[in-house]
């Protein structure tokens, strides 16, 4: 299995507490310490090079501190392997890195930034050359670090099983989700499942992260997007530990603009545990049904470089995946009620403890929530 966890993992290397103890332990990510530590004379490929010597012995000593693992050392040992090797290459080739400004194009890819809308409904493929792709893990502070994603789309329009965590931009025809029966693709103009749509993503565990991004000169204050999410059940208390999908919309410097972007609930992100998602009958999984969402941007962006970012984000301790679909970017959503029910509010507040939005639940029904696990 591929390492998905292993942000967390190898930061832990360089740093004297391991991550995976507490989900809220700050975890500075050090690449370039791993490496540096790992780099041998031999110029072979970072992947044949020989581990440290002690590897093993501190992934155990880390393992062994962790109150309560959720993957066994074997599984925690292949994660850090895995990703002590991503780091290293990235540490060796840094035009692999995730560059999403950037205006080099990367391996294996022609991104043209002005791509915009170019191929949004994916109705037959993954367009390398229109969208960016990345992926890495969850470091313990919950935030993604982005200059430290591998750049590309994998498998893209390869087939890329669900439960394999190689599969982290997957291009997929119409058909049904195996875990909670959504459509595999948005609708269509006819308001039918179309003939193809992206999953970022997996339902494999490793705390892994993916994302899929955008940059274009923005042309228009209104970006409609079609979305479905499904994050595997943690019951974990921490906002940072739960598995999550999150939309970030960036400007030309890469800061978060704020209120961009809205999945309904008033904010950018998802997470597991949010009332409004629906439940599957097995209670693993939490989930939406295919939404229309819209990215609302200020004037000032007008003309200017925005990136907007999908991302999917396991559990930061290693055993509960996410994942979402993508369809119909720059669509125009229909007309949906906007109005929160004076009910749906007083539910999303007594679950929550939060002020429930009057104006962004789209008419979803909060779902009983009686059973986690
Ligand atoms: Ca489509």
């Amino acid at each position: 299995m591929r390492s998905k966890l292993a942000v967390v993992l190898v930061a832990g290397v360089a740093l004297a507490s391991p991550v995976l103890t507490s989900p809220f332990a700050p975890t500075p990510h050090s690449a370039a310490g791993a490496a540096a530590q790992a780099r041998p004379a031999a110029a072979k490929p970072p992947q044949q090079e020989p581990l440290p010597g002690d590897f093993e012995q501190k992934v155990r000593r880390r393992y062994e501190q962790i109150p309560e693992p959720e993957v066994t050392f074997e599984q925690y040992l292949a994660f850090e392997k895995e990703e002590f090797l991503r780091l290293r290459q990235l540490e060796r080739d840094r035009r692999l890195r995730y560059q999403p400004a950037a205006k080099k194009n990367l391996p294996g890819e022609t991104y043209n930034p002005k791509g915009g809308c170019g191929n949004s409904d994916l109705e037959t493929a993954i367009d390398a050359t229109k969208w960016h792709g990345a992926y890495g893990t969850v470091p313990g502070t919950g935030n993604p670090v982005f200059s430290s994603f591998t750049a590309g789309i994998t498998p893209g329009n390869s087939p890329g099983p669900l439960n394999s965590s190689s599969s982290r931009h997957t291009w997929v025809g119409a058909g049904t989700d195996p875990n909670v029966g959504i459509p595999l693709t948005g609708p269509n103009a006819s308001g039918q499942p179309s003939a193809g749509a992206v999953r970022i993503g997996n339902a494999a565990n490793g705390a892994g992260s993916e994302l899929m991004s955008k940059t274009f000169v923005a042309a228009s204050t209104k970006i409609g997007f079609w979305y479905a999410v499904v994050l595997n059940i943690s019951g974990h208390p921490s906002p940072i530990a739960l598995p999550s999908f999150w939309v970030r919309v960036a400007d030309a410097n890469g800061n978060v603009i704020p209120g961009a972007a809205n999945l309904g609930n008033g904010k950018d992100k998802l997470l597991d545990d949010d009332p409004f998602l629906k439940i599957n009958p097995a209670h693993t999984h939490a989930y939406t049904e295919w939404t229309c969402a819209q990215i609302t941007l200020p004037a000032a962006q007008l003309g200017k470089t925005v990136t907007v970012q999908f991302i999917t984000e396991d559990c930061v301790r290693g055993q509960h995946h996410a994942y979402a679909y993508l369809d119909n970017f720059c669509a125009g959503c229909p007309a949906m009620p906007r109005q929160t029910s004076p009910a749906q509010r007083s539910r999303h507040e007594r679950l929550t403890g939060e002020s429930a939005p009057r104006d962004g639940l789209d008419g979803r029904r909060p779902p009983p929530r009686t059973s986690r696990r």
